[in-house]
């Protein structure tokens, strides 16, 4: 198991879950007020009138990193015997010390915050045992993985406290960079903000012969992007942070840790990127100017390296790139920014040079059909509204209707169109549950290079169209969503049967 510094009891606590022992020994915080969504109009009013309808265009930026903490790398997910494909995932209450001295209240899987990396193979037959250990409802979810709908975690598998339920599947789809969160209907939001997120590595034959970095938490590295508010006890407090147009913080951690500094060799750095904030975008870039390339969106790889200068992610995309070290002059400060030059990842790069010098020039063979070019739209998906009036084709969410239904194994087109409003609109990052879904095109233009591969959520932007193909493997009732977990939350969501 790689080593990482353990801040908190309740994480050595997991280690030892995570590394097989068999009891439970997580001690729940009794202390922790786990309040939810206060939609109270006057709160509301003043989060307004304090905010403003901020997630438009007057963003809060984000603080620098001072890069004083090296970035915590999470542990890899232990199986639970010798035997069989079993995990065991717990989602627990702790405290963490995010900042030194200091102990604030968390949600974490396996430990007091966030969670370990689920490292899986195609063709795996998977059981997890998820176990809910919250004083609330909670659901497993499964963000990306091509699972039947009872496995998947939408708001329908909602697991009582102490519940627990045990989710078997084969993994079926290629190497990629899933995420797991909870997806209770309306308290979403908070369950993320306070901590439950984790990763999921799908490996397969091809990724492990490309030759591309592997060597986990060295030159393969996991980076969550979360930003957050803490009051002035240093405290994860939602209901103050709340906006309904998506919170955002000005405290920016990744995989959990403050003001992170990430040392490497000088060699090519493979760097999974996950958009895993309630509202807040992300244009990644590097502070030298200079480039790097994308290898991978949301669920494979693409099937070649794109070489870019930066790289936008809306909350719950993922992007694999890999920055060359050795190429770097790193005489000046290097680091990883975002689009307002707010300093994310501070880098220190060592003298000594590494493996891995060269990444291969194919890797996937993604492609669109003409057939999938020639298909009529059959579904038209229209995102709307700001705040807490928003809808999906002028309705809000209703776990008793069912929107839409799609033959199981059917390839159909659906047409996504963020409609404007009288401010001008906002982009929605738009989720499909339970499989991966194919760009054909932006307002009728082919996809940019590094959006021709496999997609779970996709960034639209006000007044734009997207067409998708897509196809399900599995039967059973899916969620479709934007992803700022508050206008999930609001009810921006619909419902799919595939039959
Ligand atoms: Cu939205």
């Amino acid at each position: 198991m790689i080593g990482i510094k353990m801040k908190t009891t309740a994480m050595m606590i997991s280690l030892l879950v995570i590394s097989g022992c068999s009891s439970n020994n997580s001690k729940p915080d009794e202390e922790m007020d786990h309040s939810t969504i206060n939609k109270d109009m006057e709160e509301i009013d003043q989060n307004t009138t304090e905010n403003g309808h901020r997630s438009h265009d007057e963003m809060v930026s984000l603080n620098d990193s001072t890069g004083e903490n090296e970035l915590e790398i999470p542990a890899m997910l232990e199986r639970d015997n010798e035997k069989g494909i079993v995990y065991t995932v717990r989602a627990q209450k702790g405290k963490t010390e995010i900042f030194d001295g200091t102990e604030t209240k968390t949600y974490g899987y396996n430990g007091a915050f966030l969670g370990p990396v689920l490292r899986l193979e195609k063709g795996d037959m998977v059981k997890i045992r998820t176990i809910n250990e919250l004083e609330e409802n909670t659901t497993f979810h499964w963000h990306g993985l091509e699972v039947s709908a009872d496995a998947d975690g939408g708001p329908h598998n909602t697991l009582k406290p102490g519940e627990e339920k045990v989710i078997e599947f084969k993994v079926a789809q290629e190497a990629s960079t899933l995420w797991f969160h909870p997806h209770p209907e309306g308290i979403t939001a908070e369950q993320v903000y306070n901590g439950l997120a984790g990763l999921i590595y799908i490996e397969d034959d091809n990724s492990k012969n490309l030759g591309l970095p592997n060597d986990y938490g060295k030159n393969d590295i996991p980076l969550i992007f979360q930003d957050r508010n803490f009051d002035d006890k240093k405290q994860l407090n939602y209901n103050a942070a709340m906006n309904d147009d998506g919170t955002i913080g000005d405290t920016l951690l990744i995989n959990g840790t403050l003001n992170p500094k990430l040392t490497v060799n000088k060699e090519k750095v493979r760097l999974r990127l996950l958009n895993g904030s309630n509202a807040r975008n992300y244009t990644f870039k590097l502070n030298t100017g200079d480039s790097f390339v994308q290898i991978s969106t949301d669920g494979g790889f693409l099937n070649e390296p794109v070489t870019l200068k930066e790289i936008t992610l809306t909350p719950s995309e993922r992007a694999e790139i890999v920055v060359d070290f050795s190429q770097l002059n790193t005489a000046n400060d290097l680091a990883l920014i975002n689009e307002d030059e707010s300093i994310l990842l501070p880098f220190e790069v060592s003298d000594q040079s590494g493996e891995i010098n060269k990444i291969p020039g194919e890797m996937n063979n993604f492609s669109i059909t003409e057939e999938e070019k020639d298909l009529p739209v059959t579904k038209k998906v229209e995102l709307f509204g700001m705040k807490d009036q928003v809808t999906i084709n002028g309705k809000k969410f209703d776990p008793e209707r069912i929107d839409f239904t799609q033959q199981q194994g059917v390839t159909e087109v659906w047409e996504i169109y963020n409609k404007p409003d009288m401010m001008g609109g906002m982009i929605h990052p738009f989720h499909i549950h339970g499989t991966q879904f194919k760009i054909l095109s932006r307002d009728g233009e082919e996809p940019p290079e590094n959006e021709r591969g496999w997609k779970d959520s996709i960034s639209i932007q006000p007044g734009e169209r997207v067409k998708i193909a897509i196809q399900f493997k599995h039967k059973g009732v899916y969620m479709f969503h934007c992803h700022i977990l508050e206008h999930e939350d609001n009810g921006m969501m619909g419902q799919l049967k595939v039959e």
